[in-house]
C-alpha cells in the first residue's frame, strides 16, 4: 500500500513559502534582536562609564567616599580605644605649701606614666593667666599649657624616667623655686 497523501503541489509551495516566510522572519528577528540586545549593552556599558565618571566628581564621589570615611573612622575608633584615656590636671597658683611654708604655684599632678611612643592625652586646666610648661629637652617634651582648659598630647620616644619643669618663668614669690621641685612646677615622665 504505497498511496501516500502527498500535499498538492500549490499546499507544498505555500507550505514551503510560509516556511521561508517563518525562517526569513525568524532569522531577521534574531538579527533585530541581536542588535538590540547588542545595542542595550552598548548602552549600558555608556551609562556604566557615565555613571563611573560622574561618580568620581560631584555628589557622586561625596556618595562614594562616605563608606570609606566611615571604615576609617571606625578603624581610629578601634586603634585608639586603649590610647583614649585622658589625664585631667590643674595649674594653680599659690596652691602647694612648701618646705618653706609658703605655697607655691603648681601642677595638680607631676608625675606621668607612659608607653614609648603611645600619645597619652592630658587635659589641663590652667587657671592661671599665664602660659606654664611641662618641659623635658632630654624626652622630646614641650608642652605650653595656656591659660583655660585645653588638651594636649604627652609622647615619649624612648624609656627612661625623665625630669620635667616649667620653663616659663613663675612662683616668682620664691624665685622661681617650685620650677625645679618635683611635686610643684616640676615632676618625672616615666616611659615604659
Ligand atoms: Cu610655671
Amino acid at each position: 500500500m504505497s498511496m501516500t497523501h502527498t500535499p498538492t503541489p500549490d499546499k507544498d509551495t505555500e507550505l514551503h513559502d510560509q516556511q521561508q516566510f517563518d525562517d526569513t522572519v525568524n532569522r531577521t528577528g534574531k538579527v533585530v534582536l541581536q542588535a538590540l540586545a547588542g545595542a542595550g549593552i552598548v548602552a549600558a556599558l555608556l551609562m556604566s562609564i557615565i555613571a563611573l565618571n560622574q561618580s568620581g566628581e560631584g555628589s557622586g564621589a561625596t556618595a562614594a567616599a562616605q563608606p570609606t570615611v566611615k571604615l576609617a573612622a571606625v578603624t581610629a575608633a578601634t586603634s585608639s580605644a586603649a590610647a583614649a584615656q585622658v589625664v585631667d590636671l590643674k595649674v594653680i597658683g599659690g596652691y602647694k605649701l612648701g618646705p618653706d611654708g609658703k605655697k607655691h604655684d603648681a601642677f595638680t599632678k607631676t608625675e606621668f606614666a607612659v608607653k614609648v611612643g603611645q600619645p597619652l592625652k592630658l587635659r589641663i586646666d590652667n587657671t592661671d593667666d599665664v602660659a606654664h610648661s611641662i618641659t623635658s629637652p632630654v624626652a622630646g617634651v614641650n608642652i605650653a599649657a595656656q591659660p583655660g582648659t585645653h588638651t594636649y598630647t604627652l609622647v615619649v620616644k624612648q624609656a627612661g624616667k625623665f625630669q620635667w619643669y616649667c620653663m616659663i618663668p613663675c612662683d616668682s614669690d620664691a624665685n622661681g623655686w617650685a620650677m625645679q621641685n618635683p611635686g610643684f612646677m616640676s615632676g618625672y615622665i616615666t616611659a615604659t
